[in-house]
């Protein structure tokens, strides 16, 4: 561990005065001490976390500086909600927390929007706020940023945390990483007063404090009377599917799981951010006939998904149901760490509780050759039901119009992910959303990273800065008008830290699409609520940092500005114009979206 010090020399009365700043005693009478500064950076540093997503300010500062120069990369965002999508996604990447560190009450505020997103999602994350003098906040006498911030953060966050005196440091931060990253990940929420920070003590009692947090996510292995079970279902189905979710992506257990895929010969389903787990092109991929999979499926085998709403939440029509609740009539195998999600939407006949690496291996452990193959007629009905889609899509990604409409463009998109299958894909939107994750290819794991389980608006720079940060990869980013928006800002960020980002924006001048006109009738008054000022040059904002920044109308322009970001590794902004009127209300999940009569 390396400690850093500060040196306190001790006053007659016993009390300690300033910190001097070298790393070693100046006198003979001093001792070596450390404070609380040194002991977080330390605990951190101790655990292998490597890299902090924040903002400076009060009472934070001093710490995003000595962090970096104890050997930290500290990178500093221009809004704090950016910094927590970062750091969730820097958690979901490399099964570390990621850490966020804010200021007291508004800053906090703003990173607690990511801690919930990250603890919705399954994303190991610790958002670390300075807070106010707890003496002060809990009588409610107007502190500077007054927030009781440990009673705000607890119902969004998987465990919350407060340390008050420097020697539980240590403790407060292996706590904080253990409920992170063990069992379901989450969003942690650690607060530190501002008073922890300069508070003394004794170096070598400071270090002893400290705690390498020992197998902080353990291996929890399924029962095999519950794998044997799942096993059975699957194997006396006569149209078995496997679903995998964004928790498999997490797991790290990518050639266990292809060899359970192919072993069994059982179709899948990607989910969103499973896409790549195996190569989208791989041939039991079954993502082209996704609604004809659904409600055919007997048995259905869930890895590290949910059946939420972006499964239709395991019954109604999606699923085959007579109703729009009813049940389909499926089967179902799921696994996951988590022993209370089994039955949180449809009864789970089957469910196996550990973790993938643990479940998969175990259930590649019992398949031997006699494995009976998925029957033939299930395969090719799916065959053929793919072949006309994948058709449907080749026609339409061959036509050119004029204005460029979202598949023409993300035609050189898929291209050129394809020519970089290490690239990352960062995607947020509605249209350019959905019209990305059925167009564009993905080739390897974990790297297409999007707007999740709560299909939030605004992770787009954040997610870019962490996926170019830990991944060390060129990053894409195919983002909607609208959706850029909320972190637009970051550009700076990007440019400052000089990240291999291009991100494109799908520019159709509004939310959803361009060409709404004011519901009041009054052409002279207010626009839409729904539109942007069109025709604008969202490119000239990277310009301003230093960036490169392209204005693209045609597939062909647009190939050109990507490849020569992804060569240059300069960070980019192209500014794809298409359409304004391509685009349809909330993309493929308008039925969501309550409607009124326009009269
Ligand atoms: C998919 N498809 C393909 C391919 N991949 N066709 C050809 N080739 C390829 N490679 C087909 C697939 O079979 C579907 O057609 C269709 O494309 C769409 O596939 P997708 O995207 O997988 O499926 P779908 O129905 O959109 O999935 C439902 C969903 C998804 C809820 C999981 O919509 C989703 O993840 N939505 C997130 C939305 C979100 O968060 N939005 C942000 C807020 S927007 P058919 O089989 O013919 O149906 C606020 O307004
Ligand atoms: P998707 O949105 O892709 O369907 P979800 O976020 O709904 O994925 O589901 C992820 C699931 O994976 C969660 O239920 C979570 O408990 C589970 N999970 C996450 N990590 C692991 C792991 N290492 N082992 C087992 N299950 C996991």
């Amino acid at each position: 561990m390396e400690s850093v010090t500060v040196a306190r020399k001790q006053s007659p009365t016993g009390a300690t005065e300033a910190p001097a700043t070298s790393s070693a005693p100046t006198n003979a009478d001093a001792r070596e001490e450390t404070d609380g500064f040194h002991l977080l950076i330390d605990a951190l540093k101790l655990n292998g976390i490597d890299t902090i997503f924040g903002l400076p300010g009060i009472p934070i500062t001093d710490l995003t500086r000595k962090a970096q120069a104890a050997g930290l990369r500290v990178v500093s965002f221009r809004h704090e909600q950016n910094a927590g999508y970062a750091a969730s996604i820097a958690g979901f990447l490399t099964q570390k927390p990621g850490i966020c560190l804010t200021v007291s009450a508004p800053g906090f505020l703003n990173g607690l929007t990511a801690l919930a997103n990250a603890t919705t999602n399954c994303f190991p994350m610790i958002l670390i706020s300075g807070s106010s003098e707890r003496e002060i906040v809990d009588l409610q006498q107007g502190d500077y940023e007054e927030m009781d911030q440990l009673a705000i953060a607890k119902p969004l966050a998987k465990a919350a945390f407060r340390v008050l005196h420097a020697e539980d440091i240590g403790i407060g931060v292996a706590r904080a990483i253990r409920a992170a990253v063990s069992g379901r990940p989450g969003g942690v929420y650690l607060d530190l007063p501002a008073k922890l920070f300069p508070q003394a003590m004794d170096a070598e009692a400071g270090r002893q404090s400290l705690i390498k947090v020992v197998d902080p996510a353990p291996r929890q292995i399924p029962a095999p009377e519950a794998v044997k079970r799942a096993l059975d279902l699957l194997s006396n189905a006569k149209r078995p599917l496997i679903i995998l979710g964004k928790g498999a992506a997490y797991a790290q257990a990518d050639a266990d799981i292809r060899a359970l895929i192919e072993k069994t010969g059982i179709p899948y389903l990607p989910m969103a951010m499973a896409k790549g787990l195996l190569p989208d092109t791989h041939e039991q991929s079954a993502a082209a006939a996704r609604s004809y999979v659904l409600p055919e499926a007997d048995v259905v085998m869930l890895i590290g998904a949910r059946l939420n709403w972006l499964l239709a939440h395991g019954k109604g029509k999606t699923w085959g149901g007579k109703s729009a609740k009813a049940w389909g009539g499926q089967k179902f195998v799921q696994v996951d760490i988590s022993p209370i999600e089994a039955d949180s939407n449809v009864r789970i006949d089957a469910p196996v509780v550990g973790d993938i690496g643990s479940c998969v291996k175990a259930m590649l452990d019992r398949i031997g050759a006699n494995w009976p193959k998925p029957p033939s007629d299930w395969l090719s009905a799916i065959g053929e039901r793919k072949s006309r889609n994948v058709a449907k899509m080749a026609d339409t990604l061959a036509k050119n119009p004029t204005p460029m409409n979202f598949q023409s463009a993300l035609n050189v998109v898929r291209d050129i992910v394809k020519a970089n299958p290490d690239a990352y894909l960062v995607n947020e939107g509605a249209n350019a959303l959905d019209f990305t994750r059925s167009i564009v290819d993905m080739y390897k794991p974990r790297k297409r990273l999007d707007v999740g389980t709560w299909g939030v608006m605004g992770i787009g720079m954040g997610f870019c800065v962490a996926a170019a940060v830990v991944g060390n990869e060129q990053v894409i980013a195919i983002e909607g008008d609208s959706a850029f928006g909320f972190s637009g800002m970051e550009l700076e960020t990007i440019c400052r830290y000089k990240l291999p980002v291009c991100i494109v924006i799908l520019n159709n001048n509004g939310v959803y699409r361009g060409d709404e006109t004011n519901w009041a009738g009054d052409v002279d008054g207010d626009p839409s609520p729904l539109v942007f000022v069109k025709n604008a040059r969202y490119e000239k904002v990277i310009e301003a940092f230093g960036g490169v920044g392209l204005y693209a109308t045609t597939p062909d322009e647009l190939r050109k500005g990507m490849e020569e970001a992804v060569r240059s590794r300069k960070p980019t902004l192209i500014n794809a114009v298409i359409d304004e009127k391509a685009g349809t209300e909330s993309g493929r999940i308008t039925s969501l979206n309550p409607t009124a009569k326009k009269t």
